[in-house]
């Protein structure tokens, strides 16, 4: 069947054709380059050399499980108290504050999952001029050298990672503001009335106890003019007070009061800076590595690159439109994780700052050649907050994935049907609409869990509503969907409609619920509805009421299949400087957006998830896709890449993004299947949904103005090839279902590097065109247009894989020529798993419940396999609150498959039976045989082709839930 095409005036065509024939490039202009950013380019300016940092020895003080040292600069006498920590699982942490800020300085909540345990530090070592600590059992030490200041962490006599080693530590004191002459010279626009304002301003923040500040100031500054006259030399003044005239001119290393350092411009944009600069920098060398990888989102390859001939990579959450590929921009998402592998470790850096980061990257390798020792050098910077660094100390990318989730938590295990393929597109027009597409999936027999509803289908752009006239019955079109198992997704994003008609904007207004502006009003942007106010999600209690907005009584036509999109939380403010938040707009506690611009989308998403659990008292497992994201946001649901394109470059990028998210603990990652803007043909259509079928995130999504390209509108044969690639997906479902359970308890990604399987293969570590799903499927999709072949590496000594679709082994490592054809989804099966599959084609997961099972065991050279399945209800907390789950193990050795439980605390009745199991690499038996946990033993059927080694065990018949064995005689 065809689906009628938008109903659209002359005038949107016309649009739309200009749209579609016109080149994409993003406006790079729109955004700041690290040279546009006034704190980027002060950070950037101090060249490596000897540090003005010295670390007071003496004031070491040790205490139950920290140590707490001071740091001095000795060119403006500033003190900073460094604080370090030995935590449990093998990590340190390094933490930086003023020892006296003229205010608190921001902390990053909510973001650790709790206060992480740390082991008692010793002294084991002291001279003049360094300490030593032990850092709990791990057997790492940390030397801190006094001048200039230096960490070195060790373990043994491997030097693993030196802090400030380049002396690029740079933290930028608060300070009362002189009188700002250089402002004048700065600021090139901004109002007469601002900068007279600016003459008389003094900091008044909205809450932080200020008061007390300056006080404190005036002491911090007094005592350290009475240490020495450095405190002079920077021209500190001695009151603390506003000084009319410069005292004096900034001592080298004040590179503070350059312009820009209390008000800075960009295009219209004048960000008034009330509390002038306050940024944070620091440099970390990585002996031994080459390779790092991480610091999502970027449109890069999975490895980094090295920056410096360039941009520094940058972690800014922002709406770019039309993001350009292969640059270190930043893009709607930041997790400040960075990873370095090499063939004999793997270490994490996670710097936890929510502010606007850049991050440079050298190696003294890179394009050089030679047999230097590998270096690379890796330095945040960050525009406010304070130093919060962990250091993951691996020593296995499996380790550090599971030090990273034991500080930021784990991906939250999906309900079942957000596994399966979604179908979206801006927009479903209405509810008939959305009927036929529905059909459509039926018509064709392709599988499909969730029809998704874009921005349109709300009344004017009023989220939580529905337009009457397109959608005038959501409940029963809910109920349609239910009826078929399937689900639907609205939008909900965080700007909202001011319209005194509009309840959601009365109550939030009415309860001080907005974002502020500097001076105190509610903050107003340029969104989709027109006018728009920005609910201030880091207040619980706003995200407590937000909450409270998805109980089926408030949330009017929704049900229990309806779930949510958020998108635009980065926030995407049209009309606001690069197209989000003014900087100096306030939130609660009187935290300038500037403190935590990259936390707010990540409260979004988990004040929406908290809403869809609260909405079943508690019971149902949230789904919920955010565009936005920052180190955290596994735990509240999926994300995806945004806005690409429809073209073969965003197809093989979407691997390389994923990858790196994964990396970073969001497992739940998709990109849009299709490509977001243009038109795929049918071809690229094809491959992407071959490839959006082994990510973990599977929803086809399109532009507005793009043609309909519901999988059965390009032909027969293509609709057959794509109704493949989603039946695929639906056939691995329990395979997915149990890789995310495994990264819901243990914390690594679903969607690995090939290096996290095969650490020590060298050749792995940069290929980002293949990837692991878990640990036993390797996936090389087809991302070349007009592809006959791809050339797969497959890795491990002495391993062998099976290829997926023919069963034919291959020994490793190799790289093997693969021929193509338009229905080839090169995919391999590890030797020594076991994959479970449910193979019968339903119209939804849901539909799937109950089906029997197929087991793949792939054997290993020496004739054995491992896997699991995981079971439950796939909606409910259950599992967590009640038991309520099998966990199974299938372990074949000596010629005997046998299943038994991994987990033993869990119990879960189904009626799923095992009805085959095919066994790949194996000998033909004489007989074979069933032993039941009760009962008799029975023989079963089998078939073996000798020709492939695959034998085939016909209707086993046990329960999933027994215990049982098959024997091979
Ligand atoms: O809500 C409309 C779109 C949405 O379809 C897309 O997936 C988002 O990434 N949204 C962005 C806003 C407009 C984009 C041009």
């Amino acid at each position: 069947m065809a689906v009628a095409p938008g109903r659209r005036g002359p005038a949107a065509l016309a649009w739309a054709a200009l749209f579609l024939t016109a080149a994409l490039a993003v406006d790079r202009g729109n955004f700041k380059t690290c040279e546009q950013s006034g704190f980027c380019r002060r950070q950037r300016s101090l060249k490596p050399g000897s540090s003005p940092y010295r670390a007071l020895l003496e004031s070491l003080q040790l205490g139950p499980d920290s140590a707490t040292l001071q740091l001095i600069n000795e060119e403006n006498k500033v003190p900073l108290l460094l604080e370090l920590w030995g935590l449990r699982g093998n990590m340190t942490r390094i933490r930086i504050d003023e020892l006296k800020p003229l205010r608190p300085r921001f902390r990053v909540p909510d973001v650790l999952v709790a206060e992480p345990p740390a082991e008692q530090l010793a002294v084991t070592g002291r001279d003049e001029g360094s300490v030593e600590l032990a850092l709990g059992a791990g057997g790492h030490r940390l030397l801190v050298t006094a001048k200039p200041f230096r960490l070195d962490l060790l373990r043994g006599r491997e030097l693993l990672c030196s802090v400030n080693a380049r002396g690029l530590l740079l933290f930028e004191h608060l300070r009362p503001r002189r009188r700002p002459f250089s402002d004048k010279v700065s600021s090139s626009v901004g109002s007469l009335w601002d900068k007279i304002k600016s003459l008389f301003h003094r900091e008044t923040p909205a809450e932080p106890p200020a008061a007390a500040a300056e006080d404190e100031e005036e002491e911090r500054q007094g005592a350290a003019e009475a240490g020495g006259e450095g405190a002079k030399a920077a021209g500190a003044p001695a009151d603390g007070s506003m000084q009319p005239e410069a005292a004096a001119p900034a001592a080298e290393g004040e590179a503070a009061e350059e312009p820009g350092a209390w008000e800075e411009t960009f295009k219209t944009h004048t960000d008034s800076k009330p509390h002038g600069p306050a940024s944070v920098g620091l440099d970390f060398s990585l002996p031994g590595f080459e390779h790092v990888y991480g610091i999502p989102e970027h449109a890069e390859s999975l490895r980094l690159r090295t920056t410096e001939a360039g941009d520094p990579y940058r972690l800014y959450n922002l709406d770019v439109f039309q993001y350009e590929l292969y640059n270190p921009m930043a893009l709607y998402g930041s997790v400040p994780l960075l990873l370095a592998h090499s063939a004999r470790r793997t270490l994490g850096l996670f710097w936890l700052n929510a502010a606007e980061t850049w991050v440079d990257i050298g190696s003294n390798t890179a394009g050089k050649g030679g047999g230097e020792t590998p270096q690379t050098d890796v330095r945040w910077m960050s525009e406010s907050g304070i130093i919060d660094a962990f250091l993951l100390l691996g020593p296995t990318p499996g380790a550090v994935a599971a030090q990273y989730a034991s500080l930021t938590g784990t991906q939250a295990l999906p309900p079942l049907f957000a596994l399966g393929y979604h179908q979206s597109r801006w927009n479903y027009n209405d509810e008939e609409d959305v009927a036929a597409v529905e059909r459509g999936f039926d018509e064709h027999d392709i599988p499909c869990d969730v029809i998704w509803l874009d921005i349109e289908h709300a009344d004017g752009k009023r989220y939580f509503t529905w337009d009457p006239s397109k959608f005038p019955q959501p409940r029963a079109m809910l109920q349609r969907l239910a009826a078929k198992k399937r689900k639907m997704v609205s939008i909900v994003d965080p700007h909202i409609k001011v319209d005194s008609g509009y309840r959601v904007h009365n109550e939030i207004r009415s309860r001080g619920f907005y974002v502020k502006t500097k001076d105190g009003s509610d903050y107003e942007g340029w969104c989709w509805p027109g006018s728009a106010g920005y609910p201030d999600f880091t207040d619980p209690a706003m995200r407590a009421w937000w909450a409270g907005m998805f109980a089926y009584e408030q949330y009017e036509g929704s049900a229990e299949n309806l779930f949510t999109w958020n998108d635009m939380n980065e926030p995407s403010v049209f009309s606001g400087p690069e197209v989000t938040m003014q900087k100096d707009a306030v939130h609660h506690g009187g935290w300038e957006h500037r403190d935590l611009h990259n936390l707010y989308g990540f409260y979004v998403q988990m004040a929406t998830a908290q809403g869809q659990v609260q909405r079943s008292g508690g019971r149902e497992r949230p789904f919920v896709l955010s565009r936005a994201f920052f180190a955290g946001s596994q735990r509240y649901g999926a994300v995806w890449t945004g806005d690409n394109a429809a073209e073969w470059e965003h197809l093989k990028i979407s691997i390389a993004m994923c990858l790196s998210m994964g990396l970073a603990g969001l497992s739940f990652c998709g990109a849009d299947v299709g490509g977001f803007f243009k038109n795929p043909d049918a071809e690229l259509l094809v491959r992407w949904y071959q490839a959006g079928a082994y990510q973990p995130f599977f929803r086809a999504h399109a532009h507005l103005d793009t043609v309909r390209r519901e999988p059965w509108l390009f032909g027969e044969e293509n609709t057959a090839l794509i109704r493949a690639a989603v039946r695929q997906r639906y056939a691995l479902l329990p395979f997915w279902y149990t890789a995310f359970y495994r990264s819901h308890r243990h914390g690594q990604p679903v969607m690995r590097p090939l290096w996290m399987e095969f650490p020590d293969d060298v050749a792995t570590f940069a290929i980002d065109d293949q990837y692991m799903i878990d640990r036993a499927l390797l996936v090389h999709p087809v991302t070349e247009q007009g592809a006959r072949g791809v050339q797969v590496y497959l890795p491990g000594e002495g391993e062998v894989w099976y290829d997926v679709a023919s069963r034919q082994k291959h020994h490793a490592p190799q790289t093997l020529y693969v021929p193509v054809t338009m229905s080839s989804v090169p995919v391999y099966q590890r030797g020594g798993t076991v994959v479970p599959r449910q193979e019968r084609a339903r119209r939804s997961a849901e539909c799937m419940r109950g089906d029997p099972f197929t087991l793949y065991v792939a054997l290993s050279p020496q004739g054995t396999a491992e896997g699991d399945l995981f079971l439950d209800d796939g909606r409910t907390f259950d599992f967590q609150t009640h038991n309520r789950f099998l966990h199974r193990r299938f372990t074949f050795a000596s010629g005997a498959l046998t299943a038994r439980a991994a987990d033993p605390s869990g119990a879960f009745d189904t009626p799923a039976w095992l009805e085959r199991v095919v066994i790949l690499g194996a000998g033909k038996p004489a007989a074979v045989v069933l032993q039941p946990a009760a009962g008799p033993e029975t023989r079963l059927d089998f078939q073996h082709d000798a020709e492939t080694s695959v034998l085939t065990l016909r209707k086993p018949g046990v329960l999933m839930a027994d215990d049982w064995s098959i024997l091979l005689r």
